[in-house]
């Protein structure tokens, strides 16, 4: 837990907890004993506190959350620090996250390494920092700097932090050790970071967070985090650290805060595979092919070269070609301009690109994904040329969003090597990738993928073959219930914003026209078999085209339109629908516990490895609300037993082969399938 070793009279104290030096109970303990030892140590005379292997310090052990703290709590060790009579320096490198960055504070001094990154990221978790971070940062940054980083949980770099006057030195990273010795050598007595003043007021704490609304969240834990930095900027030390602390303790055992850290660990259980050894040897990825040159071929592509991987980029004809390197040069030189990105990193991006017309060129690539049009022919096609020419061990992947990879495969001898890799539009933008695994996929190519994944910043989650995979088979059914129900007689705004009050970004008829409200249309204008079609033929063809299920305004906003309304109006009286009054309560029914049937079922038939995985998906791929935990979690929450009376209740808007999923209806109407209490 703790390595100590002593050069002349600095004490070094390292905290070995990998792989994130977590601050649980067993470290408190080790620490809190140590300053206790090192303060009656006559031959101590400074003490160093740093961290193991690649950080400080990713905070307090979360998994301990859901159950009573062990003493010493983080709190109490935080004090002890400051109490201690001799001066103790934090030592910080890699990151500084949480807790740990109040056990720094904690510290009588603080000296970085230049690459440390800090932050106080328990408000993503539903919390607020609840070993006094809340009022110690105000004290050494002042409170609208301290708001601003705890109300965010955004991290800082270190030449931030000293710029702030959060830590006192910076060093070169391959020096701080030394570094921090030579500092010790220079203090003499402790300096409390509890004793500064506040220099900020709390109407000055008001004026930011109202100056900078968009950037504070409204859940519980962004309200808490700002109350109890104002707390700071009026009340003593004691009381603010109890105002912390009481806030803290209503915060944990909160709904908003125990969905958040179902998604913390949901999103990372999610990158491993049940039953794949830990040591299956991942196949070796030096050099990318991408298939397709249009929107997702290039956001593909993109992730790659940013990550340094040199990427060969294939289109049938040069004009096509040409807008896909234009396409990408644009988005580099937008992250540029953003200050996302230097201008040496956009050349070397740019640099890694090798656009061609020829296939063959492929042929040194050791992993190839076609991103073309949703056509199994074409697919075929192409994996059949791919057999010929790849490499042999080359991974073969589709971007299909609903094909089965079954079928891909089998037009080539071998394959093991061939996989899904499904990518969410905007591709360079969006975290989730579904690796899809096929009938025969290797297991070496599943790991090397999911590998990959990771180092492109991407979240992966395993799925099998069916249609539509995990994400947007559950899309489906929600999608085509909201068209049944403009139908018989909801409103557009109605239906979407029974789930945008849930939380979602945008309710399903916005998703369509997100998506293009002529996807899978015959183009043929005077063939109007359904609303989509009627839409298409007047061109409303989503935003894209301005104008879908909605209008849209010069910033992309939803509006109203009167000319969908009459399209509605006679559609229904051509099928002799009679409009009737639709309740919030069937719309929310029809188009969201619709979708967690639709889970269940994949669940039961294996295609998702397990239900936080689904909540992955959606967390990540569709814009569910992070502070609901994702759609399982929320409908364990909800009560799997009015999920199923509410299917039930309805079932005849389903069609005739609908049925209530077997694992919801398992045991009591009061079964919770998902996630057992
Ligand atoms: C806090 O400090 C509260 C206090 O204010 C008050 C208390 C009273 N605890 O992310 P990775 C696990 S709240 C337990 O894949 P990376 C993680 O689950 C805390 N476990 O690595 C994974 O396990 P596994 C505030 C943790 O290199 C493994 O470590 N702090 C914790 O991509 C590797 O994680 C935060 O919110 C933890 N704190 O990223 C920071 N952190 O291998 C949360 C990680 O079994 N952590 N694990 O799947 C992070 O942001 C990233 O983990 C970090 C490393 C950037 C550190």
């Amino acid at each position: 837990m703790l390595r100590h070793s002593r050069i002349e009279d600095i004490l070094e104290i390292v905290i070995e907890n990998p792989p994130v030096n977590a601050l649980g109970a067993s470290v408190r303990r080790a620490l809190f004993d140590a300053i206790d030892q090192a303060e009656k140590d006559a031959l101590v005379r400074v003490l160093l506190i740093r961290g193991g292997g690649k950080l400080f310090s990713a905070g307090a052990d979360i998994s301990e959350f859901d159950r009573p703290e062990e003493e010493p709590g983080l709190s109490t060790l935080v004090d002890r620090i400051e109490d201690c009579a001799k001066p103790v320096v934090a030592v910080l490198h890699g990151q500084c996250l949480g807790g740990g960055l109040e056990v720094a504070m904690g510290c009588h001094f603080r000296i970085a390494a230049s690459s440390t990154r800090l932050a106080l990221p328990e408000v993503t978790l539903g919390l607020l920092p609840g070993a006094g971070g809340t009022q110690r940062l105000p004290r050494l940054v002042g409170a609208a700097a301290a708001v601003n980083m705890i109300a965010t949980g955004a991290a800082i770099t270190a030449q931030e932090a000293q710029a702030s006057g959060l830590i006192d030195r910076l060093v070169d990273d391959a020096e701080f050790a030394a570094a921090a010795l030579d500092y010790a050598r220079t203090l003499v007595a402790p300096r409390r970071t509890r004793d500064l003043p506040v220099v900020t007021t709390a109407d000055e704490v008001d004026a930011h967070v109202a100056a900078n609304a968009r950037k504070f969240g409204g859940l519980e834990a962004h309200k808490a985090c700002i109350e109890a930095v104002k707390a700071a900027t009026c009340q003593l030390f004691a009381q603010g650290l109890a105002l912390e602390k009481s806030l803290f303790e209503k915060l944990v055992k909160s709904d908003q805060a125990r969905a958040l850290q179902h998604a913390f660990f949901a999103e990372r259980r999610a990158a491993t595979i049940a039953d794949l050894p830990r040591d299956t040897a991942k196949r070796p990825i030096a050099q990318i092919g991408v298939i397709g040159a249009g929107t997702m071929g290039t956001g593909i592509a993109v992730n790659f070269l940013l990550a340094g991987l040199p990427v060969t980029l294939v289109e049938k004809g040069a004009s096509a070609l040409q807008r896909g390197v234009d396409t990408i040069a644009r988005t580099f030189a937008s992250g540029v301009a953003k200050g996302k990105m230097t201008a040496d990193q956009e050349q070397r991006a740019n640099s890694l690109l090798a656009p061609t017309i020829a296939f063959d060129d492929l042929s040194g690539s050791d992993l190839i994904i076609e991103a073309v049009f949703e056509d199994m022919t074409i697919k075929k096609e192409i994996f059949s040329t791919l057999d010929r020419i790849a490499k042999p061990g080359a991974i073969l992947a589709s971007n299909t969003s609903f094909l089965d990879i079954n079928e891909m495969a089998g037009v080539t001898k071998r394959p093991e090597d061939v996989v899904g890799l499904h990518f969410f539009s905007p591709a360079n933008i969006m975290k989730l990738v579904e690796v899809i695994q096929g009938a025969r996929t290797g297991q070496d190519v599943l790991a090397t993928c999911m590998g990959l994944a990771k180092r492109i910043g991407k979240a992966p989650v395993l799925s099998g073959v069916c249609y539509g995979f995990i994400g947007n088979r559950m899309l489906l059914p929600r999608l085509d219930q909201a068209r049944q129900l403009l139908l018989e007689g909801a409103t557009i705004a109605q239906i979407d914003a029974v789930s945008t009050r849930l939380g979602l970004p945008i309710g399903p008829l916005q998703m369509i026209d997100l998506a293009g409200v002529d996807i899978g249309w015959h183009r043929d204008p005077t063939r109007i078999d359904n609303l989509n079609d009627a839409l298409c033929a007047k061109g409303r063809l989503g935003q894209k085209s301005g104008s879908g299920y909605y209008d849209y305004d010069e910033r992309r906003r939803p509006v109203s339109s009167p000319e969908v309304d009459a399209i509605v109006q006679q559609f229904r009286a051509d099928a002799g629908i009679v409009p009737r009054a639709i309740s919030d309560d069937e719309i929310m029914v029809r188009t969201v516990y619709i979708m967690i049937n639709e889970a269940a079922l994949i669940l039961e038939e294996g295609i998702a490895q397990r239900a936080s995985d689904i909540d992955t998906v959606w967390m990540l791929g569709f814009g569910w609300p992070r502070w609901t935990g994702g759609p399982l979690w929320w409908a364990t929450q909800t009560g799997i037993g009015s999920i199923i009376d509410g299917l039930e209740r309805h079932r005849d808007h389903f069609g005739p082969f609908f049925a209530v999923a077997e694992s919801l209806k398992k045991g009591s109407s009061r079964y919770q399938p998902f996630y057992p209490a």
